[in-house]
């Protein structure tokens, strides 16, 4: 099912005339913002420069940092009196980065959600359970309108009181809902606990942070549904960026709306399809607060286009943000690896934090994992064993030595939005 059928599936000369076409206004459009007149003049080149897509590798980046440099209106390039809404980022580090919508950027962004919507075969008969932050956060509204376009039944239960939200599921019949996949976990585990079981639900949308695909397996098999994978920021439109199809191979970047490219992270070289690296993207559709080729941090690589869904350009699931990786002893690691080794043996449960710290200059890295009762005897050598069990797979998957603490069932702190599961403790680390 197609919610934009010709721009979903436009063949590839349209699609890149359509581009280079959007690209050229937009580059007029940033003129607006004193930041890109500026980085324009610096490096000598005009919006009429640019004369094909590839192009755009001689423009200038745009970072995170430069937004934050913006605070709170500086990137914005109509009035503010055209501006219908804000968002912010959460700004762990210093301050937040503000976005802004139009009233054609709102239209925009729900069609997009409702492309992401129709494309896993929902429809206007589904109920659906939105549960997820909905003051700053995208996720919220982003999510909402999009469900209301296609004509949704939309329960906007938010975070928080999981019990009541496992009811509502039960009782609304609700048939799909929308959370990060931490907050998943957790709500099948208060599910379990309830004895309730979920029968009308049948498919999950999870996005917001890295998850394995092990994780799919456990939220699927835990929560009885089909999971999908959506991936986008605030910085552009939030979610309604990429999302997964039925194929759940890759997640379709909406091409008409996004020109995207990925970069080796340390020297900002484009690499080729299937090379992982740092998305860039340059949206092409975005009115109040466009952007030229926006480093996301985030660590994927380009899928190529040919899908047998019929829609285009494909990213592969992100693995995480370059500056969440975690570099023990020289190793990247990754946290959504060790989800992914952890999930996959039973004896323990799926809530994990993870903690680095530097002793004797060197990296050491601590896991505490739960233990999962139903594979436990009780006995002491049976605690070793998992315990043993636990540090070899580590070791196998990320080729790195890790301690491992097995701690008791429903001790580790559960997360509503996005986990935060590692704790580096290394002088000079966040
Ligand atoms: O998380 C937007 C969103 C809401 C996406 C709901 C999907 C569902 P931010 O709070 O600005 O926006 O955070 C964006 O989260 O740069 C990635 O690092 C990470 N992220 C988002 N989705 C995924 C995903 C929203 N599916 C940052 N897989 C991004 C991995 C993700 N990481």
């Amino acid at each position: 099912m197609f919610w934009d059928e010709k721009y979903e599936t436009l063949p590839k000369r349209d699609l890149e005339r359509l581009q280079l076409k959007r690209l050229k206004k937009t580059l007029v459009h940033v003129q607006n913002v004193e930041f890109y007149r500026q980085k324009f003049g610096e490096a000598g080149i005009g919006p009429g420069d640019i004369k094909t897509l590839d192009d755009i590798r001689k423009l200038p980046f745009t970072r995170k940092q430069d937004l934050r440099n913006g605070y709170p209106f500086g990137f914005f390039a109509v009035p503010i009196d055209r501006v219908i809404r804000i968002h912010t980022t959460s700004g762990t580090t210093g301050k937040p980065t503000v976005v802004g919508y139009t009233k054609k950027d709102i239209r925009t962004w729900a069609n997009l959600i409702a492309r992401n919507m129709t494309m896993v075969g929902l429809s206007d008969r589904d109920i659906f359970q939105n549960m997820v932050n909905y003051g700053m956060f995208t996720g919220g509204l982003g999510f909402h309108y999009g469900a209301e376009l296609v004509g949704m039944t939309v329960v906007p239960s938010a975070t928080g009181n999981t019990r009541r939200q496992v009811e509502m599921i039960q009782d609304f019949g609700v048939t799909v809902i929308h959370c990060t996949p931490s907050y998943a976990l957790h709500l099948a585990e208060v599910a379990e606990e309830m004895g309730a079981h979920l029968d009308s639900l049948k498919t999950g949308l999870f996005g917001a942070e890295p998850w394995s695909e092990s994780m799919r397996r456990e939220l699927e098999s835990r929560l009885g549904l089909t999971a999908y994978d959506s991936y986008g920021l605030s910085e552009l439109f939030g979610p309604g960026v990429a999302f997964e199809c039925g194929e759940r191979d890759g997640l379709h970047i909406w091409h008409d709306c996004y020109l995207v490219e990925v970069v080796d992270p340390a020297t900002g070289e484009v690499l080729g399809e299937g090379e992982r690296g740092e998305l860039v993207v340059t949206p092409l559709a975005k009115e109040a607060m466009p952007l030229v080729r926006y480093r996301t941090g985030d660590i994927t690589m380009l899928k190529g286009d040919s899908c047998p869904c019929g829609r285009g350009q494909k990213i592969a699931r992100i693995m995480g943000r370059s500056d969440d990786m975690l570099v023990i002893r020289g190793i990247n690691v990754f946290p959504s690896q060790i989800e992914h080794v952890l999930l996959d043996i039973p004896e323990v449960g799926s809530q994990f934090m993870v903690y680095v710290d530097r002793v004797n200059h060197l990296d050491e890295m601590t896991i505490d994992v739960e233990i999962n009762r139903d594979y436990f005897s009780g006995e002491l050598q049976d605690l070793a064993r998992i315990q043993k069990k636990v540090v070899k797979e580590l070791r196998d998957a990320l080729e790195l030595r890790t301690t491992v603490n097995l701690v008791e069932p429903g001790s580790l702190p559960r997360f509503e939005g996005k986990a935060k599961r590692i704790v580096d403790r290394r002088a000079g680390a966040l």
